[in-house]
């Protein structure tokens, strides 16, 4: 304890994180026996404008920089996230704050936060109403320059959350005051506790260090005893009868240095959701897995229930749902029901009546297949897209609806936040670079679409279609299910939908599964609800979108191109306001449909084998066994296998050999006959080579096994020899 005492005040580091609009100046220091990090955030000028509201004058206050975010019809100010790392086992004994207050004047009426309602839901009002409780208060809003949102952790690496209030306001009043710097110290108590999430690796490391404002205390985490049994990057976990389905995603995987390992719930003993999560953590700690790929529907793999209780529609009325969420196979701390109530993913349903983990330390992604059929039209698709080059890579389709007339509110201008990024209420994010990719539009408040202009488009070749507009378990964009079905694009898309309850996996067969695992068309992977996605008629600012934004700063901005890493990476940038009415909903309700390692930006390639050679007898007699040898070169070295047609209506396909050998397969034609051998060599990756014939006549003249060694003996030499005499 007392060489890391010392080691810790050794990091007393002066350290400056310029931003954008705020620095933060930490420093970590022993007090009176107790460690304490002082952490200072600092804040541009607020900006105060005018604007009306229904005809009401109305005064909107923003910081650059800072979300504007709070509950419905509270008063809409600017308030910021902080990220702080706790030094290893330590917990927060209690936050105290200094700042100095600068006050801006009285008489203003600060903008209601706006109502979000469920996408394809209707109103005819402006849905910015204030909360008249609040605004005739006296008491300072909302009165404390922070909110605790909860500690969670990365990894083994703990992580307090707050939400920064750097505006007050006294609404009777009108009072305005504006706080610049907020200086925290955080009192810690040194608990021993090592978090048993740790697994002391450099990856884990530079990751936290990218998630925290205070990336200098990853120094403090150490563990010198741990010892892993295995290292490997991706679990798949499926059923043994659904396993070989999957095998060729994990050969493949392995062939490209991505590690990867399939346990099927026999393994496990148990499709329990607690079981399967249970497994899940020990594989994480014992065999360093970073990626889980869940390979079954949710009827055979349940996913769990979480519960979310939300406010929706004026005046105030709730709606509460279970929806089946993989965030709990990929947030691995602590319990998901505390309370005991059977509601899983409440506030209070984590460790010690805490906020439950929302910080993902694995990658997930679901498979949602029921057959190998599907298994293997969900394979291949990966597979494919994983080696394209093609340049529809570079085509992007942003597709928005009509959400409501009064006030007039249209998808398209949510999907135009996420072209190039933007600074709409208040965050900033990066999109989708225009300068790097060709992007289409189909808006509805361009002109009406019919979904027949949609088919067209995904059939000539999109990679990227985002999508805010309507959905149920059945449709999606105008299009049903069984047109899903009826696509034939080759070159497959990733979807991005907004839309309400098209990822509800647990309601029979919905969108997102005929997208992506009931053909071997459509998409390879899509991200949609399960349950309502939300909009905030007349403006932006709703959480499916904040999410949405928040996925491609994720891959633009962060550099997390890998498609589950995204996903997660979006949840987290939101977490300080989790607590924002639809926020906790949307963050369960946004499942991947998808391998959670497949890449956006890089791409294998692969080559096709050669066309193999055939060696073996010309000619034979009926019911003789005559054996044949096949050999290709696959020019990237990978292993072939061969798939032979003996010319009368029998198939065979070889096991697989190293490029360039020789693999033996035996015939006996049954009848008289001229017959053709066909065959083709095909890589691990499913590619084929041309194919090569062979001409066998049976009989012509007699011919036997001893013959046929001869041959093939005198045709090896002689292959030699050409090479030796060089012809
Ligand atoms: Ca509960
Ligand atoms: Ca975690
Ligand atoms: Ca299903
Ligand atoms: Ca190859």
């Amino acid at each position: 304890m007392k060489s890391k005492n010392i080691n810790f005040i050794s990091i007393i580091i002066a350290f400056i994180l310029l931003l954008t609009s705020f620095s933060i100046f930490t420093v970590a220091q022993n007090v009176n026996g107790y460690e304490q990090l002082l952490m200072t955030y600092s804040f541009e000028s607020p900006i105060i404008e005018e604007i009306m509201i229904d005809n009401d004058p109305y005064t909107r206050i923003t910081i650059e920089g800072l979300s504007a975010s709070g509950n419905f019809g509270n008063p809409r100010l600017p308030s910021d996230g902080a990220y702080i790392l706790l030094p290893q086992a330590t917990s927060v004994d209690d936050i105290t704050v200094r700042s100095e207050s600068k006050f801006l004047g009285s008489g203003f009426k600060v903008e209601p936060v706006g109502e979000s309602i469920p996408i394809s839901k209707i109103c005819s009002t402006t849905l910015q109403v204030p909360d008249e409780d609040i605004y005739s208060s006296i008491e300072m809003f909302p009165g404390e320059l922070f909110e605790e949102v909860g500690v969670y952790s990365f990894r083994g690496y703990e992580i307090l959350v707050l939400k920064l209030y750097p505006i007050q306001y006294i609404p009777a009043k009108g009072e305005l005051y504006f706080y610049k710097d907020i200086e925290l110290s955080v009192n810690l108590v040194k608990d021993g506790n090592i978090n048993p999430m740790f697994r002391n690796l450099e990856k884990d490391k530079i990751k936290i260090m990218e998630k925290v404002d205070n990336p200098e205390i990853a120094e403090t985490y150490n563990h010198p005893e741990y010892q892993p049994i295995d290292s490997n990057d991706l679990l798949i976990i499926t059923t043994d009868s659904l396993k070989s389905g999957f095998e060729p995603l994990e050969n493949f995987h392995n062939a490209n240095d991505l590690s990867t390992i399939i346990k099927t719930t026999s393994d496990i003993g148990s499709s329990n959701p607690d079981s399967i999560r249970n497994y899940i953590r020990n594989a994480y700690n014992n065999l360093h897995i970073d990626y889980v790929l869940i390979g079954a529907d949710d009827d055979i793999i349940p996913a769990k229930d979480l519960f979310v209780r939300t406010v929706w529609w004026w005046p105030w009325s709730e709606t509460e749902e279970n929806m089946p969420s993989d965030t709990y196979y990929a947030c691995l701390d602590g319990p998901y029901d505390d309370n005991g109530n059977g509601y899983y993913g409440e506030p209070n349903d984590g460790s010690g009546g805490g906020d439950v983990d929302l910080v993902a330390d694995v990658y997930v992604g679901r498979a949602s297949v029921g057959t190998i059929a599907e298994a293997s039209n969900f394979v291949s698709k990966t597979i494919e897209y994983l080696f394209t080059d093609d340049p529809y890579l570079e085509d992007v389709l942003m597709v928005g609806e009509l959400l409501n007339t009064a006030p007039l509110t249209w998808g398209g201008t949510y999907m135009d936040e996420i072209i190039d990024g933007s600074s709409a209420n208040g965050y900033t994010t990066k999109g989708i670079p225009t300068d790097e990719y060709n992007i289409d539009t189909l808006y509805e408040k361009n002109g009406n679409w019919y979904a027949s202009e949609l088919i067209s488009k995904i059939e000539n070749g999109i990679h990227i279609l985002n999508h805010l507009g309507h959905a149920n378990y059945y449709s999606a964009m105008k299009l049903s299910t069984s047109s899903i079905n009826s696509l034939t694009n080759e070159k497959l898309c990733f979807i991005y939908s907004q839309g309400c309850m098209a990822g509800g996996f647990d309601n029979g067969d919905c969108v997102a599964e005929y997208f992506t695992v009931k053909t071997d068309n459509a998409a390879f992977a899509v991200i949609m609800n399960a349950r309502y996605g939300w909009y905030n008629p007349g403006g932006t600012d709703a959480s499916s979108q904040h999410y949405h934004r928040e996925f491609w700063d994720a891959v633009f901005s962060e550099k997390k191109t890998m498609i589950g890493e995204a996903n997660h990476d979006s949840k987290e940038d939101n977490l300080y306001r989790i607590n924002d009415d639809c926020m906790r909903w949307s963050y369960y309700a946004l499942n991947l449909f998808g391998d959670p390692t497949v890449d956006f930006l890089n791409h294998y390639t692969n080559t096709a084998p050669l066309a193999p050679f055939i060696s073996g007898p010309n000619n034979g007699k009926p019911g003789t066994s005559y054996s044949y040898l096949f050999r290709a070169t696959d020019p990237d070295g990978n292993d072939v296998r061969y798939h032979i047609d003996w010319g009368d209506s029998k198939t065979e396909t070889t096991r697989f050999g190293e490029s360039g050998t020789d693999i033996m397969a035996s015939h006996i034609w049954e009848a008289d006959g001229t017959y053709t051998i066909t065959a083709q060599a095909e890589d691990i990756f499913g590619q084929f080579s041309p194919p090569t014939t062979k001409i066998v006549s049976i009989p012509r003249y007699k011919t036997n096994n001893y013959n046929y060694n001869i041959l093939t003996f005198l045709f090896e030499r002689f292959q030699i020899l050409r090479q030796i005499l060089g012809f």
